[in-house]
């Protein structure tokens, strides 16, 4: 049975966001944003209270092992549908949210199956046995620009043979775009780390136009998580300042594609156990992600 005592595998997602659709027939629609390359589905779902509201969509598990961002995704739906928080309420009535909780199914379900640290894509290479590519070095944002993203298509940040080249970024790039306009909002979900990245990714010398604005931001999440009773603290920056230079990222993508606020968001934890973070700490986990999007996106709107 589906919950949050345990981390659950692709089947479960589906059937219970199934089981949500039939719950909440008025506020939410499930859409698909293609197939991946083994020709599984990439569902996800929308929920909205009124229409013409500022989107936000959020990506998830686009890296395999990264389980910790299904779970918080899948405990976000439940609770923007259910919670009885009148901040929660507010924002999530006042948002359109477009939410995937997984983008990479094909790795998802080999990381459940054979390999708990598979982090790539499923597709087989032209040139190398080696298979999958990173997803997050895909995308056509400065693509295998300024390192960070390999050539080798047998490392764990191997960008493809060309941008867009794995099926499940292509249909991500096509779906986001489709829907562009109504956009205001990308957050992509990754562990671990404990972080908040704004773009740039593909250089720690250069910053958006509205790098101030996204720090803002930054700090009203990160102040939100450290007023909870968990402990954890997040800390905020752009991506390559803080973390490492790395391309073809969702977030730099979307920001390139206009979607001016736009992150990636590292969750728990720091190290000690990592991208096998025990189901105990989901919770804590999906509660410090609802509360910090909350403060995001309530100092978001500040901006106007
Ligand atoms: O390397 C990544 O793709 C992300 N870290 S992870 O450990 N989850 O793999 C960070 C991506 C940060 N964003 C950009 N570089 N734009
Ligand atoms: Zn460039
Ligand atoms: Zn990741």
């Amino acid at each position: 049975i589906f919950g949050w005592t345990r981390y659950n595998n692709l089947a479960e997602i589906e059937n219970w966001l199934d089981e949500i659709l039939s719950a909440y027939p008025n506020v939410t629609e499930s859409f698909v944003i293609g197939e991946s390359y083994e020709g599984r589905k990439i569902r996800g779902v929308r929920i909205s209270y009124k229409s013409g509201n500022p989107g936000v969509f959020i990506e998830s598990n686009i890296h395999a092992r990264e389980w910790i961002t299904s779970a918080t995704a899948t405990w976000l739906i439940n609770e923007l549908l259910s919670s009885g928080d009148d901040l929660v309420r507010g924002l999530t009535e006042s948002h359109d949210w477009y939410i995937v909780p997984v983008l990479n199914v094909d790795g998802f379900v080999y990381s459940h199956q054979k390999d708990r640290l598979w982090r790539k894509t499923r597709q087989p290479s032209n040139i190398s046995s080696c298979i999958g590519a990173d997803p997050n070095r895909n995308y056509d944002a400065h693509w295998l620009e300024n390192g960070g993203a390999s050539t080798n298509p047998c490392a764990e940040d191997y960008a493809g043979p060309h941008a867009f080249s794995e099926p499940e970024i292509k249909a991500m790039s096509e779906y986001v775009c489709g829907i562009r306009d109504k956009l205001n909002v990308m957050l992509a979900f990754h562990s671990y780390g404990q972080l908040l990245l704004s773009p740039y990714g593909h250089t720690k010398f250069e910053f958006p136009y509205n790098y101030d604005d996204l720090m803002q931001v930054a700090k009203a999440f990160g102040d939100a998580i450290e007023g909870l009773p968990y402990g954890a603290v997040y800390k905020y920056g752009s991506a390559a300042g803080i973390l490492y230079p790395a391309s073809g990222a969702t977030n730099d993508w979307a920001f390139s594609q206009d979607i001016k606020i736009s992150y990636t968001i590292e969750f728990r934890d720091t190290g000690n156990f990592g991208f096998v973070l025990p189901p105990a700490y989901i919770l804590p986990n999906a509660e410090e992600a609802l509360v910090g999007i909350i403060a995001l996106l309530a100092e978001a709107k500040k901006l106007g």
